[in-house]
């Protein structure tokens, strides 16, 4: 099927389903201008995972972690939600019952206006410390002092996102794998379906019965399994299905 019967399929289906699942990854904050970690310019191609995103690299030496963190931020802070996050953050006034279940730490879908939302990895806006297990939000764009430190006891601040060998918010979690129960349908888009958890949900999805849709610029290991899996740049094709949508509505 060619790319624009697909968009007009899903935009078929979504018209007609009461409730919908978004599982997004990197690839949604690509056309914003943020690094996605895999893929030729990714952050992973730059740094290495185990020097910058495990709590053991942390402890090893958290002023070069923050480096990292700050850098990240700064660029963050200077980009804009894309289309891709505002046709999302529509949706959810649209469809009855609606999860966006994101990878992403960026905050960017909640600048866009999405608020059912659940993060899944954290957010890069977001300070734990290390000794009373707080989270504070810290938006200083760079940080004055690194590593930070917590203004109430002064231990060692670290970002509140989730590292490689940790665990995904209990809550969170169970939240989004009781979306994937209730879906009738699931996008997945701009993720490469690598890292679990996150990468399983939309095979539990699937395994109760939702129809998978795929948003990506090339195959993923989800693509075998996609029931539709369209190709390409997800701030062009997510406004092409909500136009269609919105049409059929009108007509
Ligand atoms: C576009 C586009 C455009 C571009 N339009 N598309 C089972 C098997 C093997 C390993 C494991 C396993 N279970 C757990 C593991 C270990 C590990 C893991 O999965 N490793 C794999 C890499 C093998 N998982 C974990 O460690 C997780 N923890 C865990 O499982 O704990 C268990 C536990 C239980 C109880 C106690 C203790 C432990 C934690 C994973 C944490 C991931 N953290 C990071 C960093 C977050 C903080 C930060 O940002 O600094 O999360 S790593 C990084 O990868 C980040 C992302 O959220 C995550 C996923 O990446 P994503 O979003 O998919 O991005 P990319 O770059 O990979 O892909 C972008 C895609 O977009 C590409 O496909 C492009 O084509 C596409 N694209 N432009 C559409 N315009």
């Amino acid at each position: 099927m060619m790319l624009d019967d697909k968009v007009k399929k899903v935009a078929e289906i979504l018209g007609n389903q009461p409730s919908l699942t978004i599982l997004t990854g990197a690839g949604v904050s690509a056309e914003s201008g943020v690094p996605t970690f895999r893929g030729p310019d990714g952050l992973w191609r730059q740094f290495r995972a185990e020097d910058l995103a495990t709590p053991e690299a942390f402890y090893r030496n958290p002023k070069l972690v923050w480096e990292w963190y700050d850098w990240r931020r700064q660029k963050i802070q200077k980009v804009k939600p894309n289309p891709a996050h505002l046709v999302i953050a529509r949706w959810e006034k649209y469809f009855p019952s609606f999860i966006l279940i994101t990878q992403n730490v960026d905050g960017l879908h909640r600048q866009a206006g999405s608020t059912k939302i659940l993060e899944l990895h954290g957010n890069i806006w977001w300070v734990r410390c290390l000794k009373e297990n707080k989270v504070m939000e810290n938006r200083q764009v760079p940080l004055i002092q690194i590593p930070p430190l917590c203004s109430d006891c002064g231990s060692l601040l670290r970002p509140h996102v989730v590292w490689f060998g940790e665990a995904l918010p209990a809550d969170i979690l169970e939240a989004a794998f009781n979306a994937c129960y209730r879906s009738e349908i699931m996008m997945v888009i701009g993720t490469s379906a690598l890292v679990q958890p996150a990468a399983s949900l939309p095979l539990i999805a699937q395994q109760h019965g939702a129809i998978i849709v795929e948003i990506n610029l090339e195959p993923t290991p989800l693509s075998h399994y996609a029931d539709y899996s369209l190709y390409g740049k997800a701030g062009e094709i997510l406004p092409l299905i909500d136009e269609l949508i919105f049409k059929e509505k009108m007509e």
